[in-house]
């Protein structure tokens, strides 16, 4: 831990999404302590301040896009920081804004990993599989669609941002605590061959084993990027975002998540989107952000080597 370098990266932008407020998020995460957290556990934290782009102009889908240029314009410069963090060692925060970012960061991620030889595996914790294309999108919002961008199904705009395409894999991708899904989108999880682990999955064998299942495989030579939409928790939990599902994850289930995920020790790299502000009582899903970082990040009860643990 003493040698971790974070890179916080906000990224203000609801243009993605269908209702705005996501664009607070950055702040109401530093608000909430996201920076002195991990700084709490060693690591050296930059604050690169927040990425610019336009303004969200709130117009109509056009061919199955809402404010298309707007979010290739915001992706150029999401992956332009996140590639050059990931080029001097860090490893790169987002905090968003809507879900779209993803398609800049992974694909900055991605780049990276091809040119080290490092494997990606990329968890993905959403109540949405975020696997739309213009024509099965039911509302022309991009944040309905990284997944599909990121495989390669989307405008040249949005699919051609790392350079090479498509930029992942499926099966790099693991889906956790999925339970929105599109008719489209259903065939397509299915032809793409993509793992998801939805709710009904999770309640039949439990978290743990679902988190086993999603981690397998995961070695000293993988880099792990965690996307983190906040709607993946209940929303009971979690008002503070635009398209609650109900029927999602637990406080405890979310921690355990984490908690797993820094048992591998290669978390690389995270995004933590979707959080609005204006949906919000009194940042409590913000401050609920930050607990989950602080076990992604290592916090624990008891010592690893306590024999709870063995
Ligand atoms: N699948 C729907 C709803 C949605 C997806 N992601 C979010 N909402 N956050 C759509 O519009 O694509
Ligand atoms: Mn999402
Ligand atoms: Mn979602």
């Amino acid at each position: 831990m003493e040698n971790l370098k974070v890179s916080l990266i906000g990224v203000p932008t609801d243009v993605g999404a269908g209702v705005r407020g996501a664009s607070m998020g950055p702040e109401a995460l530093r608000v909430a302590g996201l920076g002195r957290a991990i700084a709490a556990f060693g690591a050296e934290v930059r604050d690169c301040g927040n990425l610019a782009g336009p303004s969200n102009p709130e117009l109509p889908a056009v061919n199955g896009f809402r404010h298309l240029a707007e979010v290739a314009q915001w992706n150029l410069a999401v992956h332009q920081a996140v590639y050059a963090e990931l080029s001097e060692g860090r490893v790169p925060i987002m905090l968003g804004g809507d879900h779209c970012l993803a398609i800049g960061s992974i694909s900055a991620v991605a780049r990276h990993c091809r040119e080290t030889g490092r494997k990606l595996r990329v968890l993905w914790f959403d109540a949405h599989a975020d696997l739309n294309t213009a024509t099965m999108t039911p509302s022309g919002n991009i944040h309905g669609m990284p997944v599909a961008c990121l495989c390669g199904h989307g405008p040249e705009m949005l699919t051609g941002i790392g350079g090479e395409m498509p930029a992942i894999r499926p099966e790099q991708i693991r889906q956790i605590g999925i339970r929105s899904v599109d008719e489209g989108e259903k065939r397509f999880l299915h032809d793409l061959c993509v793992e998801v682990f939805d709710m009904r999955y999770i309640d039949e064998i439990g978290m743990r084993a679902t988190m086993e299942q999603a981690l397998a495989g995961v070695d000293q030579d993988t880099h792990l990027h965690v996307s983190l939409d906040v709607d993946f928790l209940d929303p009971t939990i979690a008002p503070g975002v635009g398209t609650t599902v109900r029927g999602g994850p637990t406080y405890r289930e979310a921690e355990l998540c984490m908690e797993m995920i820094a048992d591998t020790g290669q978390l690389a790299s995270l995004d933590i989107v979707e959080l609005n502000p204006a949906l919000d009582h009194c940042n409590m899903t913000a401050e609920l952000a930050v607990d989950l970082v602080e076990s992604l990040f290592g916090k624990s009860t008891l010592m690893r080597m306590h024999r709870n643990y063995r």
